[in-house]
């Protein structure tokens, strides 16, 4: 039995979606980051940097949002959450996973948490502004890629990939220029978010569009 530690909205999103994508039984236990239950020492045992989402296959526990994606998409090879290893589409698929999580999701990290990154008001507004053009760099560089591979991430089909975009554009959605006011990622964040097990995550998790 499958257990994802998960606050609405957060990082969760793409393995919880993936989950659902999967449809092998799990329990998904909603964390309140708000009240500090990420900090409780039975949560820190799992996961010591005190962050959502922890996944448990088992008595394991892993964290790491786009690992557990990776993990599950190899684990359910059925599901079609990866390319199948050797082939151009997985390369685009590592690329962008990669991508998205260790430069669009850093560059978030300093828009929402600037505090994690400087200690005076100045130094956060100027961290914070810097990471919201970034993003918008980052995301023209997203549009291009879907522009010479797409429509998905991983060229003609849908990947787990896809989900991790999802979930990333719809924390754009209070920045200056969101996610998909860039043509190609509107496209399809549009087709994911129709996906019936995306449907159900965001249910499950009480979220409501944008996406
Ligand atoms: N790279 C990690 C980032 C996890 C992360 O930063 N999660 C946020 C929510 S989106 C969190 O737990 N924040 C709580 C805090 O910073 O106190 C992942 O993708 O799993």
């Amino acid at each position: 039995m499958y257990k994802l530690f998960a606050s609405p909205g957060s990082a969760g999103m793409a393995p919880h979606a993936a989950l659902e994508e999967i449809g092998a039984p799990y329990e998904l236990v909603l964390v309140d980051t708000e009240k500090g239950e990420h900090r409780r020492p039975e949560y820190l045992k799992l996961n010591p940097n005190a962050r959502v989402p922890t996944f448990m296959d088992g008595e394991r526990a892993m964290y790491e949002s786009a690992a557990i994606l990776f993990y599950l998409a190899d684990k359910h090879p059925d599901a079609g959450l990866a390319p199948a290893p050797g082939s151009p589409e997985r390369m685009l698929f590592c690329q962008w996973l990669m991508y998205l999580t260790n430069t669009v999701q850093e560059a978030y990290m300093q828009f929402f948490h600037a505090d994690y990154f400087a200690s005076s008001d100045a130094a956060r507004a100027e961290v914070k502004a810097t990471a919201e053009r970034r993003l918008e760099r980052m995301w023209g560089n997203v549009d291009a890629g879907l522009a010479a591979c797409g429509p998905y991430l991983a060229g003609k089909s849908f990947s787990g990939a896809d989900l991790y975009l999802h979930m990333l554009s719809r924390w754009s959605r209070n920045t200056a220029r969101p996610a998909w006011t860039w043509p190609r990622i509107a496209g399809l964040v549009d087709r994911v978010k129709v996906r019936p097990a995306v449907q159900r995550m965001m249910a499950q998790e009480g979220l409501a569009e944008p996406h």
